[in-house]
């Protein structure tokens, strides 16, 4: 009887776990607890940290886990790292389901920066109108360049106000549109758009909306991929369950 525990937080974990709840395979979709109200899933959902990577093993023996589905998002370096961990301590079946990296196309206008501080470096220089669609969990870094007016993309509203002076928030949550991306670009009279290279399709319409009106992006480049086998489709991760199962494991 296998168990496949799936960390998730993106399009392509919950398009994983409808594939094997369509397939009725056991299957549990793990959330951070980083939204007030994760999406509803067609398994059942855990949500909070392991408690590092020995809580992690503990999970995946107390709950007989056959089968480790990394599907988290490519900045969510530290589980990446306990799961692959955890995975070979406990010689648990692991695989990564991560989206390729963005690549510009003709016409983008982009400049790169290693991390978030390398971007808030990159913002010095005179007042711009700044997209931030970086989510809450790294907005108060960019406060050393207050003189941008920022406009601000939150899954959830905040308890406090962002430490930004000058910012415009918007509540909500993707996946998005080019055309409603492209009006609120417009509408904000946005110059710059500073996002992470997630990849993917969910986060993507601010890109096409930013080529379409030719605002340029300063995109952070991902951390260095964990190590261990990794695929970029659902399909991909079905074959290795059906693969794993025929040996065995
Ligand atoms: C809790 C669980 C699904 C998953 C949907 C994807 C697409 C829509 C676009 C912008 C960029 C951003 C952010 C974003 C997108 C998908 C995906 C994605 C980017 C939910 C969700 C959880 C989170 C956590 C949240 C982070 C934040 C990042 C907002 C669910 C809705 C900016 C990433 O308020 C906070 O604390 C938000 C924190 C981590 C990054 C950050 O650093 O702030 N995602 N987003 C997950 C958990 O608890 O484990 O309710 O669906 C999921 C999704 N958000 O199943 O359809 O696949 O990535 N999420 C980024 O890409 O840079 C928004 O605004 O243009
Ligand atoms: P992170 O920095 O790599 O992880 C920090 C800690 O959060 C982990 O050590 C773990 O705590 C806990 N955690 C992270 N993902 C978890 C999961 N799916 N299930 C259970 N615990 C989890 O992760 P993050 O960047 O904060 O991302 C948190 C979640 O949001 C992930 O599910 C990710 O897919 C999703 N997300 C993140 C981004 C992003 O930009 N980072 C974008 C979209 C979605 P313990 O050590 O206690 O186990």
């Amino acid at each position: 009887m296998s168990h496949i525990l799936v960390l998730g937080g993106t399009t392509e974990a919950s398009a994983l776990v409808a594939s094997l709840a369509e397939r009725g395979l056991t299957a549990t979709l793990s959330y951070a607890g980083r939204v007030e109200r994760p999406k509803a899933q067609p398994v059942p959902v855990r949500i909070g940290g392991f408690g590092g990577i020995e809580g992690l093993e503990r999970y995946l023996r107390e709950h007989r886990v056959t089968h480790l589905v990394d599907a988290t998002h490519p900045f969510a370096a530290t589980m990446s790292a306990h799961a692959l961990a955890a995975a070979q301590n406990t010689a648990t079946p692991h695989i990564r389901l991560t989206r390729p990296p963005w690549q510009p196309a003709r016409g983008d206008r982009w400049q790169h920066a290693a991390d978030i501080e390398a971007a808030v470096s990159a913002l010095a220089g005179p007042p711009r109108r700044v997209m931030l669609a970086l989510g809450r969990m790294h907005v108060n870094a960019f406060a050393v360049q207050g003189q941008h007016h920022y406009l601000l993309r939150f899954v959830d509203r905040p308890e406090q106000a962002p430490a930004l002076p000058d910012h415009h928030l918007v509540v909500d949550r993707g996946p998005f549109t080019a055309e409603a991306d492209t009006r609120l670009l417009r509408d904000h009279a946005i110059d710059l758009i500073v996002c992470k290279n997630a990849g993917g399709t969910g986060a993507e319409a601010k890109l096409i909306a930013a080529r379409r009106l030719g605002v340029p992006v300063l995109m952070i480049d991902r951390p260095a991929p964990a190590r261990g086998k990794a695929v970029h489709h659902p399909g991909e991760v079905l074959r290795w369950l059906v693969h794993a199962a025929d040996r065995g494991v």
